[in-house]
């Protein structure tokens, strides 16, 4: 009888326990997701966001809500402290350019060697490839679980007082440039003067002609309307800057498999998405057609450098015979920027390349 009394109450314990556990895993999700973006939500880097945070919530039947906070407004301002913070998990999740992850990932570095990938075919192969591996791994190790790659663009120069074409036109220009110190040594070694500012200052500084130029991808100069600013582009592709989704390592794994599989899925396509936005117009038709077979999405501007001119901007091609000077005046950052990155992923790039 005692002992049929005790079974009794252990089942009720187990059942109420079960019931409670069952409610806490639903409650357990938070109510918001912070998701801390760099631009604004009109440049195509933000538009990704928007993508990625609509998709996961279709695709977790609205159980996880990311909400995109713009213009780094969770770092006020401070783009460069973005792995950091989603380490620390005062952020949840980020879609972050490679150069504003570089102070916690060195290895990140490797996509902005001056005149080292310089076409997609290369970016793509890195990005797939073990280099691209390693930059993940490295993720990993600082607790931060990449979810997958986006990207902001192959970053362009523009200014406004002269074509450039060789070192010598850039010769004592002021650039403004991320807070990342390869920019600093690269822009430098080309004899310009580069000024440190970040992104939330930067378009005041162009209004205000703090500085006289700026390198950065269209899918920012296009929404920014550089050519307010700038009358001369040079496109010499001499960096790109990939997207990464990455989310707090600690809250990652609290979410089950299926929630998991759910937010991989958004990244992949939300990714997929902004990335052939990014390169629409650079790329032949191969980035239109995806937007369009696979996405039914029209983008506003077809060619970017089409649409530069038609807003009265000088656009120069640099040339490979052009190229040539501007490789031998960065070589010599190579050194010291290779043992930053870790000469092993640098060898893993260029195999990558090769393949
Ligand atoms: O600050 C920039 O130039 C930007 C917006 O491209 C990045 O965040 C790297």
């Amino acid at each position: 009888m005692f002992n049929l009394k005790l079974t009794g109450k252990a089942a009720l314990f187990a059942a109420v326990f079960v019931l409670m556990a069952a409610v806490c895993a639903n409650a357990g999700f938070k109510k918001e997701y912070k998701m801390q973006v760099t631009v604004g939500p009109k440049l195509y880097w933000g538009m990704g966001a928007a993508k990625f945070a609509e998709l996961v919530k279709e695709k977790t039947n609205g159980q996880i809500n990311v909400k995109p906070y713009y213009g780094s407004a969770l770092l006020k301002g401070a783009q460069l402290k973005s792995a950091q913070m989603v380490a620390k998990g005062v952020i949840d999740c980020a879609v972050e350019s490679t150069i504003n992850i570089s102070p916690v990932i060195p290895e990140a570095n490797i996509f902005h060697l001056p005149f080292f990938l310089n076409n997609f075919e290369n970016l793509d192969k890195v990005k797939n490839g073990q280099a691209g591996k390693a930059v993940f791994d490295a993720l990993r190790a600082k607790r931060l679980e990449p979810l997958g790659w986006a990207e902001n663009g192959f970053r362009q120069l523009t200014n406004s007082k002269r074509a450039v074409k060789t070192p010598a036109d850039l010769k004592g220009l002021r650039i403004r440039v991320v807070g990342n110190p390869l920019f600093i040594d690269t822009f430098r070694a080309l004899g310009a003067d580069p000024v440190n500012m970040n992104w939330g200052d930067a378009v005041a500084g162009f209004q205000q002609g703090v500085v006289d130029g700026q390198e950065n991808p269209v899918g920012v100069l296009l929404p920014i309307q550089i050519y307010q600013y700038h009358k001369y582009a040079t496109m010499w592709n001499y960096l790109v800057d990939p997207l990464i989704f990455y989310w707090n390592q600690r809250e990652w794994n609290k979410f089950p498999k299926d929630i998991q599989d759910a937010i991989l899925e958004a990244a992949r396509e939300a990714g997929r998405w902004e990335t052939a936005l990014s390169r629409v117009g650079l790329d032949g038709d191969t980035s239109m057609n995806i937007l369009k077979d696979e996405f039914n999405y029209t983008p506003e501007v077809a060619d970017p450098i089409a649409f530069m001119e038609s807003k009265g901007m000088e656009v120069h091609m640099l040339s490979d015979a052009e190229r040539e000077a501007f490789i031998k005046a960065t070589r010599p950052i190579y050194d010291k920027w290779i043992k930053e990155i870790g000469p092993d992923v640098f060898k893993k790039a260029e195999a990558d390349m090769a393949n």
